[in-house]
């Protein structure tokens, strides 16, 4: 099936088979177990029940900064099902996620009254705990702090909606950014990764915003149709009544804008990541990173404009996240996939969508960032590359439909709603 798929994608069919014949393992080593602890295993296959494709890049990591994620990825995960659960009334859900850092501490803290998919972790948190105060004190440190300031976030939110921008960014920060910041003190606590991305949290933040938002807009069904409702109310509130009047059928064109303008906000923080990314010196932490980044920014792409958000769940292909996994090791190959993806994103900018010149404005800021033509460096031959050209051309196309908007508007001919 996941061949059929791919059948316009030859490259995609080429890699579907490299990885199923163990490519997968160029990239993701296997973990030597021999050494490790019944407990340690036992957190590693949680790790791998909840995401076999994630749980393998975590597992390459370097050194002991491997437990140090395996553990901080399984706190996050108890702490998310926590605040996921529906039936856990918001008296007893409040102080559990405010206390959620001192249970780490407590050697028999446990969880069985929950219904979620993934409540083995509260049931069996005994075992993560055990193994998370056997972590180094620099490691202990961060990830105690990242859970304290989440469960208070998380419990901040359980009592109030997503209303501004603003405060989208804040509830993104609070359930990923402040894992980004997290994780890039463990990385500089390895000693893996300079100090420099430790301490640079604004990027870290971006890192995990960008995640989030794409996961946020990605999921509008599903989360609506269970009562949850991420998408901030100032975009939304812009188009349509209520949240869920964008599922309509005839609200069509209203829920379309309003997608466009949350993927649009999302590609703010490309910039951040290809900065972010850059920073990176170990290839088994650039993998890590690089490879949810370059998925998100695909995710995004597929989602853009497409009714199918709004009907059912939007996935990228197989072969074509197996394909993204295989290539995303290198500062370069990451920039070829962004300018890529960003010319895909440009192909589908409509000449009605609202949000048109912000979204031109910013893929422009992303080319020029993810393809820095710059002849100083060039050699001298006159020869250049075709990743050279087609981000020149894209430029020159995304500086054209900026200036034609920009004309049509200062002339009231504009088809802008917005502004
Ligand atoms: C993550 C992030 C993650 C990885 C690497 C660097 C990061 C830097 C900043 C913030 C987050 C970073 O990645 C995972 C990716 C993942 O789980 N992918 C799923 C697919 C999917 O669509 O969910 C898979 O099965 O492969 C991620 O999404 N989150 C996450 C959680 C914990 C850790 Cl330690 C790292 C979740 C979230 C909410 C985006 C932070």
């Amino acid at each position: 099936m996941d061949i059929v798929k791919s059948l316009g994608h030859p490259e995609e069919i080429m890699n579907l088979f490299k990885f199923k014949m163990g490519g997968c393992r160029a990239v993701m080593p296997k973990l030597d177990d021999e050494s490790m602890s019944q407990s340690l295993r036992t957190c590693y296959t949680y790790l791998n029940q909840t995401s076999r494709s994630f749980a393998a890049v975590i597992e390459s990591l370097d050194g002991d900064l491997r437990h140090a994620v395996c553990i901080f990825y399984l706190v996050l995960r108890s702490l998310d099902t926590v605040e996921d659960d529906m039936t856990i009334p918001l008296e007893t859900k409040v102080p559990m996620l405010n206390d959620f850092h001192t249970f780490l501490y407590q050697s028999d803290w446990c969880f069985t009254e929950s219904q979620e998919k993934d409540r083995q972790v509260l049931e069996d948190f005994p075992t993560i705990s055990l193994e998370f105060r056997k972590l180094g004190q620099q490691y202990r440190e961060v990830i105690s702090d990242i859970c304290h300031r989440m469960g208070m976030g998380m419990a901040e939110f359980l009592e109030k909606k997503v209303g501004s921008m603003k405060e989208w960014d804040l509830y993104c920060h609070y359930v990923a950014g402040l894992v980004g910041i997290g994780l890039s003190q463990l990385f500089s606590a390895s000693q893996l990764a300079d100090p420099e991305v430790g301490q640079d949290t604004e990027l870290a933040n971006s890192m995990g915003l960008f995640l989030q938002k794409t996961n946020i807009i990605r999921d509008y069904l599903e989360d609506t149709q269970q009562g949850r409702a991420f998408w901030p109310q100032e975009a939304w509130g812009q188009f349509a009544d209520s949240l869920e009047d964008l599922a309509k059928p005839e609200k069509l064109q209203s829920a379309l804008s309003c997608l466009n303008l949350l993927v649009t906000d999302a590609l703010r923080h490309v910039p951040d990541v290809l900065t972010y990314l850059a920073r990176l010196r170990n290839q088994s932490i650039f993998n890590f990173c690089a490879i949810p980044q370059v998925m998100a920014l695909a995710t995004l792409s597929a989602c853009y404009n497409n009714p199918m958000v709004f009907r059912g769940v939007v996935k990228i292909r197989k072969g074509q996240a197996v394909t993204l996994m295989m290539n995303a090791n290198n500062m370069e190959a990451v920039r070829t996939i962004i300018t890529q993806y960003s010319g895909q994103l440009l192909q589908k900018v409509s000449l009605t969508d609202p949000s048109r010149a912000e979204t031109l404005h910013i893929l422009g800021v992303i080319v020029e960032k993810s393809a820095p033509l710059q002849p100083a460096l060039q050699s001298k031959s006159t020869h250049l590359s075709p990743m050279y050209l087609s981000a020149a051309m894209l430029l020159a196309a995304l500086s054209w439909q900026y200036l034609s908007t920009t004309v049509a508007q200062a002339q009231g001919t504009g088809d802008m709603q917005r502004h």
